[in-house]
């Protein structure tokens, strides 16, 4: 590359000279005119320049230097693989030949390699014969002439959207960008007006001819305008594949393309219509009220249509959208054809006939099922509901048409397809855009392409683009998935109408996504109460000067002939009193309905159920040894299918287990998910290296250690009849990710859908779905969904991230009320989880998470289900279910009371601790090592909301004389306390206190090392000690049975010194439990620090020789 360079550098000098005074201005404008003798001038004046020596080289100039690079570069590698004339020049120019004398022409007899073609030969003579060979000078001519014929026509295929006339206002530029690209100034390239009317060879890069092979250049340039400079300007030659860009320029060069019948004109007018009717009519009925109207992009409608129409010819069956405010009941009025009665009575301030808190109108969803009058085919539309939270809903959009494809079978999304709708400001500002362009082509994730239609009234609020993006356009975020863009004019609705047919059919072609920028402006506001002319005086001006497009369009026709004036205005009138009809009606309404807005309705699923009955979850033990024995074995009949050795131990301890009767968590896990399989359910796990698991305790893809990609997924092949099970790797993604898996969770009941964050605090990039979709999804839009997220959450002295999954964020948000306990029945659970938004649950064994995870499809209705997951449980020899607790007759336990020796005994238990999850663990080990079995209780609560209020009070009526505790190993402001807190005074009717034991406030979620770490959580446990319980210095042993007093003798001096620095510091107290710590604690500590070490010097001399204290819970 050096060497290319300085070859080119040689001959920069060389380049022409350009004639200044003419001015930037498009080539092919300048050429068209230089016909006029003003230019005429100019013209000679370069004539002039080209006999002066320093252009005796004159086609190395800036164009064509990447095709002489190349060349070059092609010339190095084999000089025969260049003609003739450019292996002589660069042999002269590597030898230092002089400017303007390193190309020579080559002897006109030459013979050519093969594919290789004379440039002058592609050169027509003027009489339409073949050009003989030309003198010395004309070849070099030839030479320039053909590269720039060739790099113009390039220049146009890349650049020539930036001086398309895309603004319908004319004011401003839509790439930020005021400048020609020089490659379409005139004064880039070598012609002269004497060349306009030469013909040239067409290119096989270009389709401007036709079935023409040659024109002259002065057609040449008219056509690259037509196709590149006029009202549509085309993004696509970065696109990596050259078949994709013949395709397309295919799409945009052929002349004539364009070119519409009447009757589709025809269509597109009465399209036009029923858009701007639809506005005005609502701006009269309610003027005050906002709708977000589409004034201004009404193109939006026929555009829409238009990509419905050519994707139902090519056999599209189901379309599922989602877009923003702007224009939404239009579309949801004229695109799906949702009867405009119910648009029109959510104006009416009506009450709701069904429960939820309802959301505005604007943001409702809706699901039609329709016959498209075009096609005449059957077609389904669904508008998924959103929040107002700009491009949140992208990704659910993607899972919910994944989805559906999946169920179809439509595996190549030939019949289901997705259309997204994004305005210009959030388009190129949401992340999120980012996220869902990045599902757009992994296998599991993929909806085989997706048309993306921007409403780019260039303005969000009320500010400009040049301060909301850095990117030239809007949609330059879709070029990272090589996505052609294609930026139209919203004022030329034929323009309009043929990208959106091309956009149709790069999709059912190459199953990819595709971009329809269309450049519009917002007649009004922001919404119709809002006075642009604050911000955007000049813009606001020229709009109200600008006429409707349905006004322009409709004049252009009539001066075609098309229609006639008295025909315009009666379809005009007549979507008015369609309008005013309905309207009518709906005054007569009495109610809303949010179950009309719907957008995922699951015909059959509710009819005929018991919405109070649920399924049972407990299996026969033949099922878990069936599942347990597939999933503990490498791929029967594959002997050579080689296993990491690891994974080999790991599979037989699964197997061990297996015949032990027990489970651990992963195979509880795999339990839950085999036996729904079993009963054709399908199970869909979807994370961040899920597959394996994070913690790689799951292994569900088995993967051949000598055969690159080759693998086995165990609980693939359970039954033979079984329900799809997918396990999927996502991209690095929470946002994305989790708003897919919701979509898709909201396509078919019958499926239990699951997201695993990688740790449980990075839910929070996903928050946004949390808030807007899961939590409320219900109450807003009577959506249900049954998505399950793992969230992997426990303080384990792993840093502040990742450590906690926020599970006080989802309590807080669950709807159950904190002072109400609902009536005791036999139906008291079943009636608050159909009461309640969400279930919030922190599981402590691998039982009752196989049955939380199969409740899931045992309900009779959905609910998101909250799930903080254990990390160190899944290795903890403790944390292991017999196959008892999972047989038939078992079930889900919401409350695991406590029934070791203190239950037997219960009116001399002096202390009952509740607690939730991994630290039940924790606290049981503490409780054994006091030897306070005897004494303490300790109850589990699994399901944290709703709140088991009946199970809790039974279980403290049972201990009378106990004191109450809360037990959790977050920090006080955090984990369950303060969301139990107020239920446990409801759930004994605040006669008895409940107190907290943990650690105090922070405002990080965890410490940040394992020093801090430890010692916090010796407080908690010695919590469990006092005050009753401490035992007398006097009497303390250590692990090795070292008198505990003695030891302080020994280092009481230097606890006495340091303690102010240290014991105070990391909470130490001067119990057993305290001291034993602090050895370990020392023990461990690092001994590189300066004051850590100095420490260390000081009690080891002291305090260490004569103990040997177990590290083993230090580790
Ligand atoms: C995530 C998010 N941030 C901010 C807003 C507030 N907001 C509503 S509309 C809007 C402007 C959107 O501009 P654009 O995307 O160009 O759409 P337009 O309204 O112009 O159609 C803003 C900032 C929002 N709804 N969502
Ligand atoms: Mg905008």
């Amino acid at each position: 590359m050096h060497c290319t360079r300085t070859v080119l550098n040689n001959l920069l000098p060389l380049a022409p000279l350009i004639p200044h005074a003419i001015g930037p201005e498009k080539f092919a404008t300048w050429l068209l005119r230089s016909r006029s003798p003003v230019c005429c001038t100019n013209v000679f004046a370069r004539t002039q320049l080209y006999s002066s020596s320093v252009s005796a080289e004159p086609f190395l100039n800036g164009t064509s230097s990447r095709y002489v690079e190349e060349m070059y570069n092609s010339w190095l590698k084999d000089p025969n693989s260049v003609h003739v004339s450019w292996a002589t020049f660069f042999r002269n120019s590597s030898a230092g030949a002089p400017p303007g004398r390193a190309y020579q022409s080559p002897p006109s007899h030459l013979i050519l390699p093969r594919n290789q073609t004379s440039a002058a030969s592609l050169v027509p003579r003027k009489d339409g014969l073949s050009s003989p060979s030309l003198g010395e000078q004309n070849n070099e001519k030839l030479i320039d002439d053909h590269l720039s014929v060739q790099a113009i026509i390039r220049s146009y295929q890349i650049r020539g959207h930036h001086i398309a006339k895309l603004d319908p206002l004319g004011i401003s530029s839509v790439d930020l960008d005021e400048k020609h690209p020089p490659e379409l100034l005139y004064n880039h390239y070598s012609f002269d007006e004497a060349d306009m009317d030469r013909k040239f060879k067409l290119p096989s890069t270009t389709f401007i001819g036709g079935k023409e092979k040659t024109m002259t250049l002065r057609e040449i340039l008219h056509r690259l305008e037509t196709a590149y400079c006029r009202h549509i300007g085309a993004e696509f030659m970065f696109i990596n594949s050259l078949e994709q860009c013949d395709w397309i320029r295919y799409k945009l060069e052929t002349p004539g393309i364009m070119e519409m019948t009447n009757d589709e004109k025809r269509l597109i007018l009465a399209r036009l219509t029923r858009a701007t009717g639809f506005e005005a009519f609502l701006a009269r009925k309610w003027s005050s009220e906002k709708r977000f109207g589409l004034e201004g992009c009404e193109i939006l409608i026929p555009a829409m249509k238009q990509v419905i129409d050519k994707s139902t010819e090519l056999g599209v069956e189901s379309v599922v959208m989602g877009m923003p405010h702007r224009g939404r009941l239009n579309v949801l009025a004229n695109v799906c054809r949702k009867p405009l009665e119910q648009i029109f009575t959510q104006f009416a301030a009506l009450e709701a006939a069904d429960d939820g808190s309802g959301d505005v109108k604007y943001h409702l969803g809706t699901y039609i099922e329709r016959l498209n009058r075009v096609t005449n085919k059957n077609i389904r539309l669904a508008v998924v509901a959103n929040p107002s939270h700009l491009e949140a809903v992208d990704p659910v959009v993607q899972g919910k048409t994944r989805a559906e494809q999946f169920y179809r079978g439509d595996g190549e999304g030939k019949k289901v397809m997705s259309i997204i709708l994004h305005g210009d400001a959030a388009f190129s500002g949401q992340g999120v855009v980012y996220e869902t362009f990045h599902l757009s082509d992994l296998p599991d994730y993929t909806t085989h392409g997706t048309i993306h239609i921007v409403v780019n009234n260039q303005v969000g609020f009320t500010t400009d683009p040049r301060h909301s993006r850095s990117s030239p356009y809007c949609t330059d975020v879709a070029r990272v998935v090589n996505a052609p863009i294609f930026h139209v004019n919203s004022d030329e609705p034929e323009a309009v109408m043929h990208v959106c047919k091309i956009a149709a059919e790069w999709r059912a072609t190459f199953h990819k996504d595709v971009v329809i920028d269309i450049v519009c402006y917002r007649r009004n506001g922001h919404n119709e109460i809002d006075e642009p002319m604050f911000t955007q005086p000049l813009m606001y001006s020229k709009i109200r000067n600008t006429k409707p497009v349905l006004d322009k369009y409709a004049e252009k026709l009539v001066e075609e002939f098309v229609v006639s004036a008295e025909e315009v205005k009666d379809v005009r009138d007549k979507y008015e009193s369609i309008c005013e009809q309905s309207y009518q009606n709906a005054r007569k309404e009495t109610h809303i309905k949010y179950k009309d807005w719907l957008d995922s309705p699951w015909s059959g699923f509710f009819e005929g159920k018991d919405p109070l009955k649920v399924s049972p979850t407990g299996v026969i033990e033949d099922t878990l040894v069936h599942i347990g024995k597939r999933f503990s074995s490498p791929p029967p009949n594959a002997a050579g299918f080689v296993i990491h050795k690891g994974l080999e131990r790991i599979l037989k301890s699964r197997l061990e287990m297996v015949e032990s009767r027990t489970v651990d968590w992963a195979l509880a896990e795999a339990m839950a998910f085999g036996s729904l399989l079993k009963e054709g359910v399908h199970v869909r796990l979807s994370g961040q290296d899920v597959e394996r698991g994070t913690f790689s305790h799951r292994h569900h893809v088995l993967h051949h250690q000598k055969v690159d990609k080759a693998t086995y997924r165990p609980l693939c092949h359970l039954y033979p009849d079984q329900g799809p099970y997918i396990v999927c790797n996502s991209s690095l993604s929470e946002f994305g990710v989790l708003g897919f898996e919701l979509g898709y969770s909201m396509t078919n009941p019958n499926a239990l859908v699951c997201w695993e964050a990688q740790f449980g605090d990075f839910n929070n990039t996903a928050q946004c779905i949390i808030d807007q979709f899961i939590s409320s999804g219900q109450a807003k839009w009577v959506r249900q969904s049954g998505l399950v997220m793992l969230q992997p959450h426990g303080l384990e002295g792993m840093g502040p991230e990742h450590s906690s999954a926020r599970l006080e964020r989802f309590l807080q948000m669950s709807a159950d009320d904190p002072d109400y306990f609902p009536p005791e029945s036999e139906e008291f659970a079943i009636r608050q989880l159909h009461d309640i938004n969400w279930i919030v649950a922190n599981c402590s064994t691998p039982a009752n998470y196989f049955h939380i995870l199969r409740r899931q499809i045992a309900l009779p209705f959905r609910k998101p289900l909250i799930l903080m997951t254990p990390k160190s449980l899944l290795r903890h020899p403790e944390a292991r279910s017999s196959f008892d607790e999972m047989l038939e007759k078992t079930e889900f336990q919401r409350l695991i009371p406590e029934n070791g020796i203190a239950s037997k005994n219960p009116d001399s238990i002096k202390k009952v601790l509740f607690c939730s999850g991994k630290v039940y663990y924790d606290l049981i080990k503490a409780r054994r090592e006091g030897q306070l079995e005897g004494s303490i209780a300790i109850a589990r609560v699994e399901q944290i909301s709703p709140f088991p209020y009946d199970l809790v009070k039974r279980e403290c009526t049972k201990y009378p004389n106990a004191t109450l505790y809360w037990a959790q190993e977050e920090h006080k402001n955090q984990g369950s306390w303060t969301y139990v807190n107020p239920r446990f005074n409801t759930a004994l009717n605040s006669t008895r206190d409940v107190s907290y034991i943990g650690r105090p406030t922070a405002a990080s979620p965890a410490t940040g090392s394992k020093m801090q770490h430890l010692p916090a959580l010796t407080n908690v446990l010695e919590a469990i000690n006092l005050p009753e319980n401490t035992m007398k210095l006097g009497e303390a042993k250590d692990n090795a049975g070292n008198d505990m007093l003695k030891m302080m003798q020994y280092v009481f001096p230097i606890v006495t010194q340091i303690q102010m620095e240290v014991i105070k510091k990391y909470g130490f107290s001067e119990g057993r439990e305290g001291i034993v710590r602090f050895a370990q604690l020392i023990r461990t500590m690092e001994k590189d620090d300066a004051e850590v070490a100095h420490l260390h010097a000081q009690v080891r001399a002291h305090f260490l020789p004569p103990v040997a204290i177990s590290t083993e819970d230090a580790s």
